[in-house]
This record gives C-alpha cells, sequence and structure tokens, in this order.
C-alpha cells in the first residue's frame, strides 16, 4: 500500500472502533475526516509527514491529527490506536461491513448480549435475541440477515475499479523484468465484467523460472500458493485504500486478491490469451463449435483433430492457429467477438456484430456535481475537467433539496447557481458548453423534489432515486415509470441504486421501464463509478435491443470519477452498446436537440 493509503486506512479503521466504543462523535468525525482528505490527495505525504506545518495545511488535518500521521509513517503505528483496538473484540469490526448493520447497533448488540462476531451474530438472529433488542425488530433484523447473505455471497469477489488498476500495476511490473516479451492481463477483468474473482496474467519470457521468481518476490505479495514451470498463484494485498468505498470488500481484516501468473510459449500467445481470457461457457461453446469442423481448441492453439490421444502440442503437431486470437476465430469461421461480448449471449452464433463504443467516443459528462452540494470541485475545476477529457458538454447537476445530507440545493440556491453557470459560460466561451441541470431526488412515490417550473428552468434534468432503495419491486416499477414519464426529465441516473457487494438495490420490471423510456426518449444511465455500474451489463443489454438511450456518465465528486468512464463504457460494451445509442458521444447539437425536445 502507498503511504497515503495506509494512512487513511489507519484512521478510517479507528473512526470504525471509536464509533463501536461509543466515543464522542466530533473525534469520530475528525478522524474519517483525516482518511478522507488524505484520500484524495495528489501527493505523496511520506515526504511531509514531519512537517507539521505543511500537514495541518491540508484540510481536514489538525495539529494532532497531524501527530499521529508523523507517528505512523515513522513508527509504522499509533499508540492510541492501537489501546483502542485492544478495546474492542476482534470479530467486532468485521460485523460493521454487514449491509443494514450500522455502529450504534453493532455497538449496542456487543454491550447489550454479548455478540463479538458474525457466528454470534447469527445465532442471535436465529434465536430472536437480536430482534428482541429495543427499536430493532422483526424487520431490521431481516434486513440484516439479507445484508449478511450479500455479503457472503460476494466474499472474495473485487469491484472492477480495485482490480483493474492492480492488473496494470502488475502487468506494468512484469514488462519491465528482463527478457520479458509481452504481459497482459486476461480472465473476467478482460471481459469487463463488474467484480473479478481473480487475477489472471500471461507472459511471454525467455526465462520463465526468473518471472515467477521476480513475481512471487513482488512486495505486495502476501503469500504464494503455489509456484511451478509454467503458472505461479499468490495472493497480494491490495494497492489501494478503498476510502468510503471499503465496505465492499467484506469482512478481511486485511483484503488481498489471488493473482494467477502463468509464462506461456511465444507461438501461442493467442490461444492462450483466448482460452484464459473465457469465459468458461463462451470457451465451452467455440470448442463445440471447434469439434463439429473435426479440430480441437486448448490454450496451446487450435489443431486439426487426428484421431489420435493425447494433447497434439507435444506430438509435435503444428496448429492450424496459435498466435493470435483473430486467427483462431477466423479459422473457426466466427465472427471476432471482442473480449466483453465473451459471454455465451449470442456472440457465437451472430452474423455481425455490433460495433462497440469506445472511451474516446465520449463527448459529454452530464452528471457533475460541486461543492454547491456534496462535490469536491468548484465549478471553474468541473469545467476544467471536462476539458482535459476533450468534452464539448459539462452539466453541472447537484444534488436537490430532499438529499440534504448531500448539501441539496433548494430552488433560491438553484436559481443562484443558474447565475454562476451563466458567468462561468461567459468566461469559458466556446471552449466547454456548460449546462445548468439537477440530479432531482425521485421521491418514494414517483414524484420529484423541484416543481414543474423549476425543472424547465434548467437544460439538463437527472432524475435518480436515493432512499427507499429496498422497496418492493411493484412499488419501484411505479416509481420509476412516474419519473420516466415525467415531460422535463432527460435522464434516468443509476436506475436501481445498487452498490456492488454491498447494496442490491431496486428490482423493478426493467421490460416495463424500457419500453417508457424508448417511447419519452429518456437516457437510461450507466452510472460509471465501479461501486455502481448501474444499470448493470445484462440491463443494457436489454436497453439496447429495446431500443432504449443510454448515458455513460462518471456522477463526478472529484476529478479521479472522470477515469471511471472507462468503467461505464466496459459496461456498456458488454451490453452491445453502441456509439450511436449512447448520448454522450452526440455532437453538441444534436445533444441539444434532444435535450430542447423536452422543453
Ligand atoms: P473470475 O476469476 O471468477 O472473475 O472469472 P474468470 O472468468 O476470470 O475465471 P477463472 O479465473 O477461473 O479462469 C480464467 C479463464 O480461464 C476462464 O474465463 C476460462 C479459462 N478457464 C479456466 N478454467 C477453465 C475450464 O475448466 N474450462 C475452460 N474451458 N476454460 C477454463
Ligand atoms: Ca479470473
Ligand atoms: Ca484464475
Ligand atoms: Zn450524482
Amino acid at each position: 500500500m502507498s503511504t497515503n493509503a495506509s494512512i487513511a486506512s489507519a484512521f478510517e479503521h479507528a473512526a470504525a472502533l471509536m464509533e463501536l466504543l461509543g466515543e464522542d462523535k466530533f473525534r469520530i468525525n475528525a478522524h474519517a475526516r483525516v482518511a478522507r482528505a488524505v484520500n484524495d490527495l495528489t501527493t505523496d505525504l511520506a515526504s511531509i509527514a514531519g512537517d507539521p506545518k505543511a500537514l495541518t495545511a491540508i484540510e481536514g488535518i489538525g495539529a494532532k491529527t497531524a501527530a499521529k500521521i508523523t507517528e505512523l509513517v515513522r513508527t509504522g503505528k499509533v499508540e492510541e490506536f492501537d489501546e483502542l483496538a485492544a478495546r474492542v473484540p476482534a470479530g467486532l469490526p468485521a460485523l460493521l461491513n454487514v449491509p443494514g448493520l450500522g455502529p450504534k447497533t453493532v455497538r449496542r448488540a456487543w454491550q447489550e448480549l454479548g455478540i463479538e462476531d458474525v457466528a454470534a451474530l447469527k445465532a442471535a438472529m436465529d434465536d430472536g435475541s437480536l430482534a428482541g433488542l429495543p427499536r430493532l425488530g422483526a424487520k431490521a433484523v431481516e434486513k440484516i440477515r439479507k445484508g449478511l447473505d450479500q455479503l457472503e455471497r460476494s466474499a472474495g469477489r473485487l469491484p472492477l475499479g480495485i482490480a483493474m488498476p492492480m492488473a496494470e500495476g502488475i502487468v506494468a511490473f512484469l514488462s519491465t523484468l528482463d527478457g520479458v516479451e509481452r504481459a497482459a492481463f486476461a480472465g473476467s477483468l478482460r471481459r469487463g465484467k463488474d467484480t473479478i474473482g481473480d487475477l489472471d496474467i500471461l507472459v511471454v519470457a525467455m526465462d520463465a523460472a526468473a518471472v515467477h521468481e521476480a513475481f512471487c518476490a513482488h512486495e505486495d505479495v502476501a503469500s504464494v500458493i503455489a509456484r511451478g514451470e509454467s503458472k505461479s498463484s499468490v495472493l497480494m494485498k491490495l494497492s489501494v485504500s478503498l476510502g468510503r468505498w471499503g465496505r465492499a470488500l467484506g469482512s478481511d481484516a486485511e483484503p488481498a486478491v489471488q493473482v494467477d501468473l502463468r509464462v506461456v510459449p511465444a507461438e501461442s500467445w493467442g490461444a492462450a490469451m483466448q482460452y484464459f481470457t473465457g469465459s468458461k461457457e463462451h470457451n465451452l461453446k467455440l470448442r463445440e463449435r471447434a469439434v463439429k469442423q473435426g479440430l480441437t481448441l486448448n490454450e496451446y492453439g487450435l489443431f486439426k483433430d487426428d484421431g489420435e490421444n493425447g494433447p497434439p502440442q507435444s506430438r509435435g503437431i503444428e496448429p492450424v492457429a496459435s498466435e493470435s486470437e483473430e486467427d483462431i476465430y477466423r479459422a473457426l469461421k466466427v465472427v471476432f467477438p471482442e473480449p466483453e461480448l465473451r459471454e455465451d449471449r449470442g456472440e457465437l452464433s451472430a452474423k455481425k456484430l455490433p460495433e462497440l463504443i469506445q472511451l474516446g467516443d465520449l463527448k459529454a459528462e452530464l452528471h457533475g456535481h460541486t461543492t454547491e452540494s456534496d462535490g469536491k470541485l468548484s465549478l471553474d475545476e468541473l469545467v476544467e475537467g471536462a476539458i482535459a477529457r476533450g468534452f464539448h458538454t459539462i452539466a453541472v447537476t447537484d444534488h436537490s433539496k430532499s438529499s440534504a445530507q448531500a448539501g441539496g440545493l433548494d430552488e433560491k440556491r438553484l436559481r443562484a447557481q443558474a447565475k454562476q453557470i451563466d458567468e462561468a459560460q461567459e468566461r469559458f466561451g466556446d471552449r466547454m458548453r456548460i449546462l445548468k441541470g439537477s440530479e432531482v431526488d425521485i421521491l418514494a412515490d414517483g414524484s420529484l423534489d423541484f416543481d414543474d417550473d423549476t425543472l424547465a428552468s434548467l437544460d439538463v434534468v437527472v432524475a435518480s432515486p436515493h432512499t427507499a432503495l429496498s422497496q418492493e419491486p411493484a412499488a419501484a416499477t411505479k416509481r420509476l415509470l412516474r419519473a420516466i414519464e415525467h415531460p422535463m426529465v432527460h435522464i434516468l441516473g443509476h436506475p436501481t441504486g445498487r452498490l456492488i457487494n454491498a447494496r442490491g438495490g431496486l428490482e423493478p420490471a426493467m421490460d416495463e421501464l424500457f419500453a417508457a423510456a424508448k417511447e419519452h426518449s429518456v437516457a437510461l444511465e450507466i452510472n460509471a463509478h465501479w461501486m455502481r455500474l448501474d444499470l448493470r451489463d445484462t440491463h443494457v443489454r436489454a436497453a439496447v435491443e429495446a431500443g432504449c438511450l443510454l448515458a455513460i456518465d462518471c456522477d463526478v465528486h472529484s476529478l479521479g470519477d472522470f477515469d471511471n468512464a472507462r468503467y461505464g463504457v466496459l459496461t456498456g460494451r458488454r451490453g452491445w452498446l453502441t456509439a450511436e445509442q449512447c448520448v454522450n458521444c452526440w455532437p453538441a447539437d444534436r445533444q441539444s436537440d434532444w435535450l430542447k425536445s423536452k422543453r
């Protein structure tokens, strides 16, 4: 972990311990704030850790916390944090990872029922004692049970946005080793899945043993699971701090991910990439196809089946194709499927595959927050961020008044912001088109948080559900339909409200939503944040087939969020999305026509 990441995670953990101990709210917040502040820094704290002035100059860091940062960097620990940890049972902090279980409840379960770990929690749910806690009851316990199920089902699967930078780091590391000719990741990560079980990395190298040795000695390797001539498997510590998304990773105190490294022969690179990219289901179908054509396919190549036993490559048989994936698919007479399509969802029988959307096709961000609500960017910083991306349009869509905890704007503040946007537009001129917008809350009954006149004054309206996310499916359908049918709404933001590994979200009748969205030309958002990816791939596919418009937006709260666009694009590609069907890819005037059609 980087210095910043380990500082952030130490403060995060300390804040959690304080919550369990029922400490003063002010102190808890101070520590949580340090974690957030450090997470957002772009400079490395290691260099200024001994300089109290420089530390306290950072917003969110005071004199006391600065001293703790110095202690942490110097000694590797903070004595006060260790004392906190000693007062809390070891298994207790893990309970904070259970969706639906807040620190107050965990504390009471511990103090009043003696619950110290997940096993005891389960027992207390089964024997009814948990429901017996005052202010808890059967409904809350049901919610906790669901949360626990979710956590256990997702255990160990890493969100895409954590796995991708890690894998890129490992590939870069391997590429620098002597004699390494090629290195790339394969597996579910290359297919752009929203969560990743383990990382699969392939290498071509002169000296396989040296590569395995260097890999197993990498500084982030926590333990070596297996090491052989062609493959080694290790557990690697996560090289990033998860910040406020930490709960998404389940209950491991020190989360780690398995990484499989395979050194493969140069001449079978394509076959190995094809095989280890998967998916298993796709490969199975492809092998059946090979067999029908009198061929056999494995990770070394595509071979003529000569009826003999044993792997053809070890009997000196030359493959029909092996060097590139394209060669293999061509030889099997199937249209080349991009990795994101390889899920056995019709890609192998298609006569033609769509030209999938690419990152470079995005020309606008239609969902951006500023410091007016819960964003970290000023209006100008948000605009500059969009300019740096080469976009023609940025929409300012701060939260609406119901989202009070996110600093949502009421009508008056919205009007004031509109003035500021006019002034900013003057300043930026034709370097960027700045749209006045709102991410307006869809209330539980489907009504919107602003009246029609207010919405009509805006260039773009993103309507999103933020509360009542465990609503019954029928109620959720009605609610979202009402928002889609609203004449002022352009985009349905993160339509289900799911959080990967943490919250299931709404389960509306998607086909009804898609039909209505098409009719009213409302774009359905693929929220590109890797904790959301909402709509998810399968929904996108159905929406694309239904002829809906899609939006890929980063829901920008900080500059780094623009980088999440690629995860949204991967999800779009997994849903067979083209640039044509994505409103963010349209030229400015076409986008304008669409926006104005609702005014
Ligand atoms: P994950 O790691 O659970 O997110 O998913 P994958 O798809 O990365 O699966 P993984 O790591 O078990 O294997 C990587 C690829 O290797 C997989 O997508 C296809 C290939 N593969 C692994 N085992 C088998 C197998 O038994 N049969 C076939 N046909 N392919 C396999
Ligand atoms: Ca994998
Ligand atoms: Ca694997
Ligand atoms: Zn938002």
